[in-house]
């Protein structure tokens, strides 16, 4: 399998985290996105939308990190991601799609260029901080109060999403004081090894 993946994206950075946590072996190709690499013709060809990730399995393509991850958890279903009571399943998309869904597409990459580059910076990162404190206060709510995973006490799917949005809040300097659990259950998670290594400082593309 190949990823296409950059090292500060944070859909990436889910897919990292599941390939890892099943020790899925790939290649990475990264596309830089401060260069526009993914605006090129070849990048199109892999994926038209011009985003990543993108995940080359044999002559297919995939794309849209959470179609990858459930993706990977149907043929490589060790260890699950998502547990096996469908009323637990439900719950961990729920909050899966409260981060890639509802906060992330909000404050992604192209919207806060859009913003700075059509009216200015300071209200770009106004934006971007508004809505992710506005999903945050939701998922602070519903997340596991055990401060090891979001559900239960294995990491599922929404650790693998909550893991990069919490790296996108920092950037955007959102006082974590004010989500606890969320802030206990990332530092939990990012010490695992599946976590760590997928970090967007480990990767061979990252620059500070
Ligand atoms: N819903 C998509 C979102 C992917 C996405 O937003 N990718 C960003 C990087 S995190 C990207 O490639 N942006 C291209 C750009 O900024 O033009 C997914 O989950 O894969």
């Amino acid at each position: 399998m190949i990823l296409y993946s950059y090292a500060r994206s944070s859909a990436a950075y889910r897919v990292r985290i599941a390939l890892n946590l099943k020790g899925l072996p790939h290649e990475t190709a990264p596309i830089h996105l401060e260069q526009d690499a993914h605006r090129t013709a070849d990048y199109l060809a892999v994926n038209p939308q011009g985003m990543v990730p993108a995940l080359s399995v044999g002559d297919d393509l995939l794309a849209q990190s959470l179609a990858i991850i459930e993706y990977l958890e149907e043929t490589h279903p060790q260890p699950p991601l998502l547990p096996a009571d469908p009323m637990a399943r439900a719950q961990v998309r729920r909050m899966a799609l409260m981060v890639a869904a509802d906060i992330h597409p909000l404050q992604s990459r192209r919207v806060i260029q859009w913003i700075t580059q059509n009216l200015d910076q300071a209200a770009a990162t106004a934006w971007a901080r508004h809505w992710i404190e506005e999903g945050f206060r939701a998922l602070e709510c519903i997340a596991a109060e055990s401060g090891r995973f979001c559900f239960g006490d294995t990491p599922t799917l929404a650790d693998v999403c909550l893991v990069p949005q919490m790296a996108n809040a920092l950037r955007f300097k959102v006082d974590l004081a004010k989500y606890p659990r969320l802030a206990a259950i990332a530092s939990h998670c990012r010490d695992l090894p599946a976590f760590a290594a997928a970090a967007p400082e480990r990767q061979p593309d990252y620059e500070p």
